[in-house]
């Protein structure tokens, strides 16, 4: 394992810091010193046009990268706009990847998605089950996309010796996620749910699916803890995954948010939507062995962002998160 010091003056790109992501791991840079962090808006930058990553980079010459942008969704975005998913995806890989080797990126940090794995991967499931059998099909475009960014990265790094690392994150949620109730992931949206009713004084939420699946959720701020540790310590050509460890069904996670946020709900499960993968756990022995592991517990986690929301809930227009399209 190498430690890098990595200067507090470095100029440090965060792609995508409008999103859940890109925005903790900003708070983090902050919070740790670093004092050089470069950003760029969606208008001020299209991540999809090499021409303009180019000349973006040509004028600002990053020293780190942190290829958080993208755009992401729950099972129903994934499954109702999958030229989106995988158009933007490859093109915003390939743009960061290829600018980040042409400008001489010390190194940069990319972040792809456990739907990498094959559907039916051994659980947890480990760094080399990838490529090894049919993904899920409700997210397929989205995984080919960050499938191919891996590779990307560890094409540059063979062909040119580029230092550029993937993590894999299980799913994730904290503040600033995208709330809407179709595009959002399952754990925003039952939050909305079950607020939504406490405050309308209604005791019934709509869960889709039948609550069997089984998923890992990490806090954001965990996961930008990690990227930091990553960017510190990791040099290697493999992808790393990062996540808990711990994973609940989805009818336990409907059941710990209604019990924090409002007690005397109850569930109607909505059958007519799909479950998607079975199970998503990680096997996270890589990382912790390198020294990182996960400090924030579901209910906690939950517990903040439940505060983030309350504070931030506009009754008349919900909360939509730009980061639901490209963040
Ligand atoms: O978080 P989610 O949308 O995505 O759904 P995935 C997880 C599970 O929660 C599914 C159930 O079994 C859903 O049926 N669920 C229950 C709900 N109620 C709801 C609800 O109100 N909204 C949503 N969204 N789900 C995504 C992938 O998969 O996870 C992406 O599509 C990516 O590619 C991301 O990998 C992390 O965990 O199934």
């Amino acid at each position: 394992m190498v430690e890098r010091s990595i200067p507090h003056d470095a100029k440090i790109f965060v792609a995508g810091h409008g999103g859940l992501v890109g925005g903790a791991i900003v708070r983090r840079l902050g919070d740790a010193g670093f004092s050089n962090i470069l950003t760029a808006s969606r208008d001020q930058l299209d991540l999809r046009d090499q021409a303009a990553v180019n000349y973006w980079f040509r004028a600002n010459r990053p020293d780190y990268v942190y290829l958080v942008a993208g755009t992401v969704g729950g099972i129903w975005a994934n499954a109702n706009r999958p030229a989106d998913f995988i158009y933007d995806n490859m093109m915003i890989h390939a743009t960061v990847v290829h600018a980040s080797y042409l400008y001489g990126v010390e190194k940069l940090l990319y972040l792809g998605s456990s739907c990498i794995y094959p559907r039916l991967a051994p659980q947890p499931m480990t760094e080399d089950a990838l490529l090894t059998g049919l993904l899920e099909p409700t997210n397929e475009p989205y995984a080919i996309a960050k499938i191919a960014g891996i590779k990307t990265c560890q094409a540059y790094r063979k062909q040119y010796g580029c230092n550029f690392i993937s993590g894999m994150p299980t799913n994730l949620y904290g503040p600033q996620d995208n709330f809407d109730l179709q595009t959002s992931h399952v754990l925003p949206a039952l939050m909305r749910k079950v607020h939504e009713a406490k405050v309308e004084g209604r005791n019934e939420i709509d869960v889709w699916g039948s609550g069997v699946a089984m998923r890992e959720f990490l806090y954001v701020d965990d996961l930008a803890d990690a990227c930091l540790f990553l960017m510190a310590n990791y040099d290697e050509d493999e992808h790393i995954n990062i996540g808990t460890g711990v994973e609940v069904s989805i009818r336990e996670l409907a059941e710990t948010l209604i019990e924090v946020i409002h007690p005397d709900a109850r569930i109607r499960w909505d059958s007519s939507k799909p479950d998607g993968a079975p199970r998503k756990l990680l096997d996270v022995r890589k990382l912790t062995a390198r020294g990182w592991s996960s400090q924030t517990s579901l209910r906690v986690g939950i517990e903040r962002t439940y505060a983030w929301l309350v504070e931030h809930y506009d009754g008349a227009r919900g909360i939509v998160a730009p980061s639901a399209l490209v963040s």
